[in-house]
């Protein structure tokens, strides 16, 4: 029997998905945007969204020349700990919130891969699938936003009415024909707390009436993607983020009243940790430390230079 659009975002529920959707596999409408973005050097040095793998997020068919839909998944990752505003203590470092826990990649793998597997009980035709998860060239906001996951706000994060946007993307693309839904409005209203909130101003208007994030100068990128020193003009408002930055959704009221997730391997490894203990830590205990985390992604070099600007921002300095 042929699977239903309706069948599948049962399934992905089941996988411990608390949002899905379903998108056409067609171009993508966004692709100009995104275009335009790196014109302007928003992308920073971030090569894979500058070279030629960037070129791919055209077409999600480049991923997947049999697709037909795209079932969009999101996971929510957060949990009761207290948000960076409230932590009043400038010894420790602040970690952001999506990187708490276990590495997302792999944990909305292995549901995805559940997914596959609960699909192919119904649907008995053979079928074509690929899975993506953050670093397949796809533009993954515009195919939740075209799934009605949720809309693009100001802060450029997909949120959702219901749960905000403390949650993971993650697709599945499937050679299968299924009904697609529809996005949702956008609800940013007249609201601008992310854009006054960001202490580098690195949310800029697009030139299309709109807002886009100018990477060059986002806490996000500086502590996680850049690689070697960071501009003097950014070290002082970098304050005491280790590693990513969360304040433009930290003040988004869409956020104020978000659900918790259930899954208890986004719970912190490492809740805050004293700056004076990560200004210690060796290449292994590096590695070690956060073996099954996200920030494995800055490198011992970048989290060294992170921790050494944070401590300069810190009482223990003063
Ligand atoms: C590069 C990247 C970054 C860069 C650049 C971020 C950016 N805003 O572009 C940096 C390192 C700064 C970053 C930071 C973060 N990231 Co990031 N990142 C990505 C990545 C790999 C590519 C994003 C990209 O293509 N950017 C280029 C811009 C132009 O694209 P875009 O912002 O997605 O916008 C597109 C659409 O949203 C749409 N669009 C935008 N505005 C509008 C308006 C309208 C009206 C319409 C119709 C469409 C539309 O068109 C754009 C072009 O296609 C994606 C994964 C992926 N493969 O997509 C994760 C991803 C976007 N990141 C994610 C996360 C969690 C984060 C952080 C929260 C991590 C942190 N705490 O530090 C921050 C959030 C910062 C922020 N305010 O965006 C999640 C977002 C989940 C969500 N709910 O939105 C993603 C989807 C990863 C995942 N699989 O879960 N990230
Ligand atoms: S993540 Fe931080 S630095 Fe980047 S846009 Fe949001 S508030 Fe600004
Ligand atoms: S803070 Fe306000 S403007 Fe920014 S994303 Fe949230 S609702 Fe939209």
């Amino acid at each position: 029997m042929p699977i239903t659009t309706a069948e599948i975002k049962g399934l992905a529920r089941e996988c411990g998905f608390e949002l899905a959707g379903i998108a056409s596999a067609g171009p993508s409408s966004d692709f100009d945007r995104f275009s335009n973005w790196r014109e302007k050097g928003f992308a920073a040095e971030m090569g894979y969204l500058t070279d030629r793998r960037g070129d791919l997020r055209a077409d999600p068919r480049n991923l997947l020349p049999s697709a037909q839909s795209i079932v969009c998944v999101g996971k929510l990752y957060n949990t009761s700990h207290p948000h960076t505003a409230d932590l009043n203590d400038t010894k420790r470092g602040w970690i952001s919130r999506y990187a708490w826990g276990e590495d997302y990649h792999e944990v909305l793998r292995q549901s995805l891969e559940m997914l596959v597997s609960r699909i192919a009980e119904t649907h008995t035709e053979p079928f074509d699938w690929k899975i993506c998860v953050d670093t397949a060239p796809l533009l993954e906001r515009s195919c939740a936003r075209a799934a009605g996951l949720g809309w693009i706000g100001k802060n450029t994060c997909l949120i959702n009415q219901q749960q905000g946007s403390w949650f993971f993307l993650g697709e599945l693309l499937l050679s299968i024909p299924l009904l697609p839904d529809a996005p949702p409005p956008d609800r940013c209203g007249t609201c601008t707390r992310c854009i006054d909130a960001c202490p580098t101003s690195a949310i800029v208007p697009d030139g299309a009436g709109g807002w886009t994030l100018d990477s060059r100068a986002c806490i996000s990128y500086l502590t996680i993607e850049k690689r070697g020193d960071i501009d003097k003009e950014f070290t002082e408002k970098i304050s005491s983020h280790v590693f990513g930055c969360d304040i433009c959704q930290d003040v988004c009221p869409w956020n104020s009243r978000a659900p918790m997730t259930a899954d208890n391997r986004f719970e912190p490894l490492w809740f805050a940790p004293p700056l004076a203990d990560l200004a210690e830590l060796t290449e292994g205990d590096f590695r070690h430390k956060f073996k099954r985390s996200p920030v494995r992604r800055a490198k011992h070099s970048g989290f060294m230079r992170n921790t050494a600007i944070a401590i300069k921002n810190s009482e223990l300095c003063r």
